[in-house]
């Protein structure tokens, strides 16, 4: 019965534990639904509260339909003796998406206003895989202890940032040998002359020009292989990541013209505000978490006091009028922190600050950035005491993680050619 269920209906992916199920699903769903209801349910009970039979009535809407499927599928996992806890049952149809940060450095309030800010409002809608990317952070020479410890605040932190654990697939990179597997694969469909192209590479080697290794060239390689193997629609990232992704689509759109339809082409995804913070002594660098110059960026775990002085000493010029306009990088830059911080628009705050100068408008802004991230520093701190509970996290989102990372890869490596397990 399960199988002639599972055969029915054209999932994007399926276990015998697991279905995502698209819209149109629903009635196929529906139809298996009304065949195999009454013998799940006389094994495993009645319908839960608030889960309609999908059989019982023409006015049952595709959610409804969607949720009894998942309902089905649980109760199979139940019929069939498979460990419930490891069930990941998916009630509706919702699209992948996928991203990452590096364990270098501490995160900025570029990190959380560009990105992390970010994320957090995205979940609802997609089914999304947070990593910490911390293969990517050894292509800069990285002291080992270190990048345990920020790895593991990284992942701490997106969590205290907002991100649902329950909700969100956050984990290592490290622990999901399928990107270093399908990276080599990948390599094998990039063009050198692709890779030259790469700004990143070439900002990053002129700084490293110690270590220009072989992992810094082929960083975006790397990068692909995190997207494609989830097979994500959608990547959030910031404008310095889009050639990045540019060539990730690339790349999964040569490898489909040669195996077939392997790879889904992901779009990258823009927030709005605040999408590009700017250094706080160079407006015209982005703020970054490696940057040497520890005034040039507010660091998530940065204490107020720290805050307000590194606004207070932010580069600006000699205006001294709160404008939003090109010709004031500096001041620009600010307004457009003060605006995410706040939910203001950059007219309002102009209106705020008329007539008044820096020395008012730099604190204020500071005080805003201070509201927006004592509540996470203080999550953090909490989150930060409970050793087993973000072990436990770590534990079973690699698992979640793996699961996915490696039914892709069979899947490239059937196709590629790779001889077939014995199992
Ligand atoms: P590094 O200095 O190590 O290169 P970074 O601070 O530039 O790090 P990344 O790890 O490269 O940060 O980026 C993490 C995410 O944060 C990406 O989505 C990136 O686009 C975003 N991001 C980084 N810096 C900024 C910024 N200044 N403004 C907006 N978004 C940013
Ligand atoms: N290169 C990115 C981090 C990163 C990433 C990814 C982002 C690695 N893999 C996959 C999105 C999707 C950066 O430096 N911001």
């Amino acid at each position: 019965m399960l199988n002639c269920y599972k055969s029915q209906i054209p999932c994007r992916r399926q276990r015998g534990i697991k279905l995502e199920l698209p819209q149109e699903a629903g009635y196929l769903v529906f139809a298996a639904a009304a065949n195999v209801l009454s013998n799940l349910t006389q094994s495993v009970g009645p319908l839960p509260a608030g889960i309609k039979d999908p059989a019982a009535s023409n006015g049952v809407s595709n959610l409804q339909r969607c949720r009894a499927a998942g309902y089905l599928t649980l109760a199979a996992v139940l019929l069939a003796g498979i460990n419930h806890r490891e069930a990941i049952v998916m009630i509706d149809g919702k699209k992948v998406l996928f991203s990452g940060m590096q364990s270098t450095g501490n995160l900025t309030l570029g990190n959380y206003l560009g990105a992390l800010k970010n994320w957090v409002s995205l979940s609802d809608e997609y089914e999304c895989f947070y990593s910490v990317v911390d293969m990517h952070s050894i292509t800069v020479r990285q002291d080992p202890s270190e990048l345990r410890k920020r790895a593991r605040n990284l992942l701490t932190l997106y969590i205290a940032a907002g991100l649902d654990p329950q909700k969100n697939c956050i984990y290592y990179q490290s622990h999901v040998s399928g990107h270093a597997e399908l990276a080599w694969i990948l390599n094998c469909f990039t063009y050198i002359g692709e890779l030259n192209r790469m700004t990143q590479f070439k900002d990053k080697a002129a700084k490293h020009a110690d270590n220009i290794n072989a992992g810094l060239y082929t960083y975006p390689v790397l990068m692909a292989a995190d997207i494609l193997l989830y097979q994500a629609d959608v990547v959030p990232v910031g404008k310095d990541q889009l050639q990045h992704l540019e060539i990730t689509r690339d790349i999964a759109q040569r490898f489909n013209a040669i195996y077939g339809d392997i790879f889904t082409i992901p779009e990258p995804y823009m927030g709005k505000a605040g999408a590009n913070i700017r250094s706080l002594q160079n407006p015209e660098k982005k703020m970054s978490k490696s940057d040497e110059n520890a005034n040039a960026s507010i660091y998530l775990m940065d204490d107020p006091d720290t805050i307000i002085r590194k606004f207070k000493r932010a580069v600006t010029d000699s205006e001294a009028s709160v404008r939003y306009r090109e010709e004031q990088p500096g001041i620009k830059n600010l307004i457009e922190i003060y605006c995410a911080c706040t939910g203001k628009t950059p007219e309002e705050t102009e209106k705020e600050f008329d007539g008044k100068g820096y020395s008012d408008f730099k604190p204020a802004v500071g005080e805003a950035v201070v509201s927006v991230l004592k509540p996470i520093q203080d999550r953090f701190y909490d989150l930060s005491k409970d050793k087993a509970y973000i072990d436990n996290i770590i534990k079973e989102n690699a698992g979640k993680a793996n699961y996915y990372a490696t039914k892709t890869l069979r899947k490239v490596q059937k196709k590629i050619g790779f001889p077939e397990r014995i199992r």
